[in-house]
Protein backbone atom coordinates (compact mmCIF):
# COMPACT_ATOMS: atom_id res chain seq x y z
CA UNK A 1 0.00 0.00 0.00
CA UNK A 2 1.48 2.98 -0.89
CA UNK A 3 0.23 5.53 1.55
CA UNK A 4 2.03 8.86 0.73
CA UNK A 5 0.19 11.59 1.50
CA UNK A 6 1.59 14.73 -0.64
CA UNK A 7 -1.26 16.10 -2.81
CA UNK A 8 -4.23 16.52 -0.44
CA UNK A 9 -7.79 17.27 -1.53
CA UNK A 10 -10.30 19.03 1.30
CA UNK A 11 -14.12 18.39 0.57
CA UNK A 12 -15.82 20.92 2.66
CA UNK A 13 -13.12 23.50 3.07
CA UNK A 14 -15.88 26.09 4.00
CA UNK A 15 -17.06 24.56 6.59
CA UNK A 16 -16.41 24.62 10.74
CA UNK A 17 -13.91 21.83 10.64
CA UNK A 18 -12.84 22.21 7.24
CA UNK A 19 -12.02 26.03 6.62
CA UNK A 20 -9.90 25.47 9.90
CA UNK A 21 -8.20 22.17 8.86
CA UNK A 22 -7.51 23.61 5.68
CA UNK A 23 -5.42 26.24 7.15
CA UNK A 24 -3.20 23.62 9.43
CA UNK A 25 -2.58 21.09 6.35
CA UNK A 26 -1.28 24.14 4.24
CA UNK A 27 1.08 25.18 6.95
CA UNK A 28 2.34 21.24 7.70
CA UNK A 29 1.71 20.31 3.73
CA UNK A 30 2.29 23.53 1.91
CA UNK A 31 -0.30 26.00 0.30
CA UNK A 32 0.06 24.75 -2.94
CA UNK A 33 -0.25 20.83 -1.96
CA UNK A 34 -3.45 21.48 0.30
CA UNK A 35 -6.44 22.07 -2.25
CA UNK A 36 -9.67 23.50 -0.97
CA UNK A 37 -13.06 22.70 -1.86
CA UNK A 38 -16.99 23.44 -1.40
CA UNK A 39 -19.90 23.44 -2.99
CA UNK A 40 -20.77 27.01 -2.08
CA UNK A 41 -18.07 29.38 -3.91
CA UNK A 42 -17.65 31.42 -1.10
CA UNK A 43 -14.29 30.69 0.47
CA UNK A 44 -13.44 32.92 3.09
CA UNK A 45 -10.02 35.19 2.44
CA UNK A 46 -7.60 33.43 4.26
CA UNK A 47 -8.48 29.86 2.47
CA UNK A 48 -8.96 32.01 -1.13
CA UNK A 49 -5.74 34.30 -0.77
CA UNK A 50 -2.99 31.11 0.08
CA UNK A 51 -3.96 28.19 -2.42
CA UNK A 52 -6.08 26.80 -4.78
CA UNK A 53 -10.02 26.59 -4.24
CA UNK A 54 -12.21 24.77 -6.15
CA UNK A 55 -16.00 24.82 -6.76
CA UNK A 56 -16.91 21.04 -6.03
CA UNK A 57 -20.03 18.86 -5.88
CA UNK A 58 -19.48 15.84 -4.21
CA UNK A 59 -22.88 14.26 -5.18
CA UNK A 60 -21.19 15.12 -9.05
CA UNK A 61 -18.42 12.13 -9.31
CA UNK A 62 -17.22 12.88 -12.74
CA UNK A 63 -16.84 17.05 -11.44
CA UNK A 64 -14.96 14.94 -8.29
CA UNK A 65 -12.95 12.96 -11.03
CA UNK A 66 -11.91 15.68 -13.07
CA UNK A 67 -10.27 18.09 -9.73
CA UNK A 68 -8.52 14.95 -8.31
CA UNK A 69 -7.01 14.22 -11.90
CA UNK A 70 -6.32 18.08 -12.26
CA UNK A 71 -4.44 18.63 -9.43
CA UNK A 72 -2.65 14.73 -9.24
CA UNK A 73 -4.42 14.55 -5.68
CA UNK A 74 -3.36 11.27 -3.82
CA UNK A 75 -5.24 11.88 -0.39
CA UNK A 76 -9.06 13.57 0.35
CA UNK A 77 -10.30 14.50 3.73
CA UNK A 78 -14.26 14.65 2.83
CA UNK A 79 -15.85 17.19 5.22
CA UNK A 80 -19.11 17.62 3.42
CA UNK A 81 -22.11 16.71 5.10
CA UNK A 82 -25.75 17.51 6.27
CA UNK A 83 -25.48 17.38 10.33
CA UNK A 84 -28.31 16.45 13.06
CA UNK A 85 -30.58 19.52 12.86
CA UNK A 86 -30.50 20.21 9.26
CA UNK A 87 -30.25 16.33 8.92
CA UNK A 88 -33.57 16.12 11.12
CA UNK A 89 -35.39 18.33 9.16
CA UNK A 90 -34.76 17.35 6.29
CA UNK A 91 -33.71 13.12 6.28
CA UNK A 92 -33.64 12.15 2.77
CA UNK A 93 -31.41 15.21 1.84
CA UNK A 94 -29.18 13.89 4.57
CA UNK A 95 -29.08 10.21 3.25
CA UNK A 96 -28.77 11.42 -0.02
CA UNK A 97 -25.29 13.56 0.83
CA UNK A 98 -23.91 11.85 3.72
CA UNK A 99 -24.05 8.41 2.08
CA UNK A 100 -23.56 8.96 -1.48
CA UNK A 101 -21.23 11.89 -1.49
CA UNK A 102 -19.23 9.71 0.67
CA UNK A 103 -19.50 6.56 -1.86
CA UNK A 104 -18.48 8.67 -4.59
CA UNK A 105 -15.42 9.79 -2.77
CA UNK A 106 -14.50 6.06 -2.51
CA UNK A 107 -15.21 4.52 -5.43
CA UNK A 108 -12.87 7.17 -7.05
CA UNK A 109 -10.05 6.42 -4.26
CA UNK A 110 -10.38 2.55 -5.15
CA UNK A 111 -10.53 3.80 -9.01
CA UNK A 112 -7.37 6.32 -9.07
CA UNK A 113 -5.62 4.31 -6.28
CA UNK A 114 -5.57 7.12 -4.03
CA UNK A 115 -3.49 6.58 -1.10
CA UNK A 116 -5.35 7.59 1.88
CA UNK A 117 -9.10 8.74 2.83
CA UNK A 118 -10.06 10.55 5.99
CA UNK A 119 -13.96 10.59 6.39
CA UNK A 120 -15.37 11.45 10.00
CA UNK A 121 -17.93 10.36 12.07
CA UNK A 122 -19.30 11.57 14.69
CA UNK A 123 -20.71 10.63 18.41
CA UNK A 124 -24.27 10.68 16.98
CA UNK A 125 -23.77 7.09 15.94
CA UNK A 126 -24.44 6.35 19.45
CA UNK A 127 -28.23 6.05 20.38
CA UNK A 128 -30.34 3.75 22.07
CA UNK A 129 -29.19 0.98 24.13
CA UNK A 130 -25.43 1.92 25.16
CA UNK A 131 -23.83 3.13 27.98
CA UNK A 132 -24.31 7.14 28.65
CA UNK A 133 -20.78 8.07 29.96
CA UNK A 134 -17.33 6.62 28.70
CA UNK A 135 -19.30 4.87 26.06
CA UNK A 136 -16.85 2.21 24.55
CA UNK A 137 -14.77 2.58 21.59
CA UNK A 138 -16.88 -0.92 20.41
CA UNK A 139 -20.20 -0.47 22.12
CA UNK A 140 -23.28 -1.43 20.13
CA UNK A 141 -24.48 1.45 17.75
CA UNK A 142 -28.30 2.41 17.54
CA UNK A 143 -28.34 6.02 16.83
CA UNK A 144 -31.80 7.09 16.55
CA UNK A 145 -30.92 10.93 14.20
CA UNK A 146 -31.13 10.11 10.25
CA UNK A 147 -27.54 12.00 10.60
CA UNK A 148 -26.28 9.16 13.53
CA UNK A 149 -27.82 6.80 10.98
CA UNK A 150 -25.35 8.03 7.99
CA UNK A 151 -22.61 8.16 10.65
CA UNK A 152 -23.09 4.54 11.45
CA UNK A 153 -23.35 3.13 8.10
CA UNK A 154 -20.55 5.29 6.52
CA UNK A 155 -18.09 3.62 9.09
CA UNK A 156 -19.13 0.72 8.20
CA UNK A 157 -18.80 1.87 4.47
CA UNK A 158 -15.46 2.71 5.11
CA UNK A 159 -14.36 -0.29 6.97
CA UNK A 160 -15.28 -2.36 4.34
CA UNK A 161 -13.38 -0.38 1.76
CA UNK A 162 -10.63 -1.10 4.16
CA UNK A 163 -10.89 -4.83 4.02
CA UNK A 164 -12.19 -5.41 0.39
CA UNK A 165 -10.16 -3.15 -1.71
CA UNK A 166 -6.90 -2.16 1.18
CA UNK A 167 -8.05 1.23 0.57
CA UNK A 168 -6.21 3.58 3.67
CA UNK A 169 -9.33 5.07 5.04
CA UNK A 170 -9.74 6.33 8.45
CA UNK A 171 -11.96 7.99 10.59
CA UNK A 172 -13.01 9.65 13.96
CA UNK A 173 -15.94 10.42 15.95
CA UNK A 174 -16.04 14.11 16.31
CA UNK A 175 -17.65 15.29 19.84
CA UNK A 176 -19.29 18.76 19.49
CA UNK A 177 -16.41 20.88 17.93
CA UNK A 178 -16.16 24.94 19.44
CA UNK A 179 -13.99 27.17 17.59
CA UNK A 180 -14.11 30.95 16.81
CA UNK A 181 -13.11 31.21 12.99
CA UNK A 182 -16.38 30.00 10.88
CA UNK A 183 -19.63 29.46 12.22
CA UNK A 184 -21.15 26.18 12.68
CA UNK A 185 -23.69 24.73 10.78
CA UNK A 186 -26.84 23.25 11.40
CA UNK A 187 -25.53 21.16 14.55
CA UNK A 188 -27.08 20.76 17.80
CA UNK A 189 -24.08 20.83 19.72
CA UNK A 190 -23.87 24.52 17.97
CA UNK A 191 -25.38 26.44 21.58
CA UNK A 192 -21.55 25.99 22.64
CA UNK A 193 -20.54 28.48 20.29
CA UNK A 194 -23.48 30.46 19.80
CA UNK A 195 -23.45 31.75 23.30
CA UNK A 196 -19.64 32.92 22.97
CA UNK A 197 -20.96 35.28 20.36
CA UNK A 198 -23.91 36.69 22.98
CA UNK A 199 -21.52 36.79 25.79
CA UNK A 200 -18.96 38.90 24.05
CA UNK A 201 -21.94 41.40 22.41
CA UNK A 202 -23.75 41.74 26.18
CA UNK A 203 -26.57 39.77 25.47
CA UNK A 204 -28.47 37.18 27.12
CA UNK A 205 -28.38 33.95 25.98
CA UNK A 206 -31.69 31.83 24.94
CA UNK A 207 -30.23 28.25 24.90
CA UNK A 208 -32.10 25.96 22.83
CA UNK A 209 -31.25 22.80 24.98
CA UNK A 210 -31.98 22.48 29.05
CA UNK A 211 -29.89 23.57 31.51
CA UNK A 212 -28.67 19.95 32.69
CA UNK A 213 -27.92 18.38 29.11
CA UNK A 214 -24.40 17.14 29.34
CA UNK A 215 -22.37 16.06 25.80
CA UNK A 216 -18.85 15.36 24.85
CA UNK A 217 -17.19 18.55 23.48
CA UNK A 218 -13.78 19.54 22.27
CA UNK A 219 -12.21 22.56 21.52
CA UNK A 220 -10.91 23.26 16.97
CA UNK A 221 -7.64 22.62 18.68
CA UNK A 222 -7.86 19.18 19.99
CA UNK A 223 -10.39 18.75 16.74
CA UNK A 224 -7.62 19.61 14.44
CA UNK A 225 -4.81 18.26 15.86
CA UNK A 226 -6.75 14.60 16.54
CA UNK A 227 -7.83 14.62 12.60
CA UNK A 228 -3.88 15.30 11.44
CA UNK A 229 -2.77 13.00 14.16
CA UNK A 230 -4.83 10.20 13.11
CA UNK A 231 -4.00 11.25 9.29
CA UNK A 232 -0.68 11.12 9.69
CA UNK A 233 -0.60 7.78 11.70
CA UNK A 234 1.68 4.40 10.78
CA UNK A 235 -1.52 2.33 8.91
CA UNK A 236 0.23 -0.67 10.54
CA UNK A 237 -0.28 0.13 14.33
CA UNK A 238 -4.29 0.91 13.93
CA UNK A 239 -6.69 -1.53 14.53
CA UNK A 240 -9.25 0.33 14.34
CA UNK A 241 -9.81 2.70 11.09
CA UNK A 242 -12.90 4.40 10.43
CA UNK A 243 -14.47 4.91 14.24
CA UNK A 244 -11.83 6.43 16.83
CA UNK A 245 -13.55 7.63 19.47
CA UNK A 246 -11.96 10.90 20.54
CA UNK A 247 -12.59 13.09 23.76
CA UNK A 248 -11.35 15.99 25.35
CA UNK A 249 -14.40 17.37 27.73
CA UNK A 250 -18.12 16.98 28.31
CA UNK A 251 -20.25 19.58 29.86
CA UNK A 252 -23.83 20.52 30.42
CA UNK A 253 -24.93 24.47 29.26
CA UNK A 254 -25.64 25.32 32.62
CA UNK A 255 -21.46 24.68 33.46
CA UNK A 256 -20.70 26.07 30.37
CA UNK A 257 -22.73 29.24 31.19
CA UNK A 258 -20.95 29.37 34.70
CA UNK A 259 -17.91 28.98 33.55
CA UNK A 260 -18.27 32.27 30.97
CA UNK A 261 -19.62 33.87 34.02
CA UNK A 262 -15.90 33.62 35.61
CA UNK A 263 -14.66 35.99 32.86
CA UNK A 264 -18.51 37.63 31.94
CA UNK A 265 -19.97 38.45 35.59
CA UNK A 266 -22.66 39.94 34.01
CA UNK A 267 -23.84 37.11 31.57
CA UNK A 268 -27.22 35.94 31.13
CA UNK A 269 -29.12 33.40 29.85
CA UNK A 270 -32.22 31.49 29.64
CA UNK A 271 -33.18 27.67 28.28
CA UNK A 272 -36.04 27.70 25.69
CA UNK A 273 -35.59 23.81 24.51
CA UNK A 274 -36.34 22.99 20.64
CA UNK A 275 -36.37 20.21 18.84
CA UNK A 276 -32.55 20.04 19.15
CA UNK A 277 -33.40 18.95 22.96
CA UNK A 278 -34.31 14.98 21.64
CA UNK A 279 -31.64 14.85 19.12
CA UNK A 280 -29.11 15.77 21.95
CA UNK A 281 -30.99 13.39 24.47
CA UNK A 282 -30.47 10.91 22.19
CA UNK A 283 -26.52 10.86 22.69
CA UNK A 284 -24.20 9.80 25.50
CA UNK A 285 -22.50 12.10 27.90
CA UNK A 286 -19.07 11.39 27.80
CA UNK A 287 -16.70 9.23 25.60
CA UNK A 288 -13.87 6.69 26.28
CA UNK A 289 -10.97 6.92 23.75
CA UNK A 290 -8.18 4.49 25.25
CA UNK A 291 -8.22 3.29 21.67
CA UNK A 292 -6.98 6.16 19.95
CA UNK A 293 -4.40 6.91 23.23
CA UNK A 294 -2.96 3.45 22.42
CA UNK A 295 -3.04 3.32 19.32
CA UNK A 296 -1.94 6.66 17.65
CA UNK A 297 -1.04 8.64 21.43
CA UNK A 298 -3.88 10.65 21.26
CA UNK A 299 -4.56 13.43 24.11
CA UNK A 300 -7.00 16.18 24.02
CA UNK A 301 -5.37 19.94 25.43
CA UNK A 302 -7.91 21.83 26.04
CA UNK A 303 -10.51 21.81 28.92
CA UNK A 304 -13.53 23.66 29.26
CA UNK A 305 -11.14 26.64 31.61
CA UNK A 306 -8.88 26.62 28.75
CA UNK A 307 -11.57 27.19 25.93
CA UNK A 308 -13.98 29.64 27.43
CA UNK A 309 -10.38 31.55 28.16
CA UNK A 310 -9.47 31.38 24.23
CA UNK A 311 -12.96 31.43 22.68
CA UNK A 312 -13.72 34.39 24.97
CA UNK A 313 -10.13 36.09 24.25
CA UNK A 314 -10.33 35.79 20.18
CA UNK A 315 -14.03 37.18 19.81
CA UNK A 316 -13.78 39.76 22.32
CA UNK A 317 -11.01 40.74 19.85
CA UNK A 318 -13.60 40.58 16.69
CA UNK A 319 -16.24 42.40 18.05
CA UNK A 320 -13.98 45.38 18.99
CA UNK A 321 -12.55 45.27 15.56
CA UNK A 322 -16.33 45.26 14.12
CA UNK A 323 -15.97 41.31 12.57
CA UNK A 324 -18.83 40.11 14.60
C1 LIG B 1 -23.97 18.23 15.27
N1 LIG B 1 -21.85 19.38 15.62
O1 LIG B 1 -24.37 18.81 16.27
C2 LIG B 1 -22.45 18.20 15.03
C3 LIG B 1 -21.82 17.00 15.63
C4 LIG B 1 -22.30 15.24 17.33
C5 LIG B 1 -22.35 16.66 17.01
O2 LIG B 1 -21.85 15.92 14.79
O3 LIG B 1 -24.70 17.68 14.48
Amino acid sequence: MNNKMERILVIGAIGQIGSELTLELRKRYGNNNVIASDVRNSPPPAIKENGIFETIDVMDKEALRTIIKKHNIDSIFHLAAILSAVGEKDPQLCWNININGSLNVLNLAVEMKLNRIIIPSSMAAWGKNVEKENVKQDSVLQPTSMYGVTKVAGELLCDYYVSKFGLDCRGLRYPGIISHETLPGGGTTDYAVDIFYSAVKGEKYKCFLSENTMLPMMFMGDCIKATVELAEADFNNLIHHSNFNVAAMSFTPKQLFEEIKKFRPDFEIEYVPDFRQEIADSWVYSIDDSAARKEWNWKPDYDITAMTKRMLEVLTEKHKNGLI
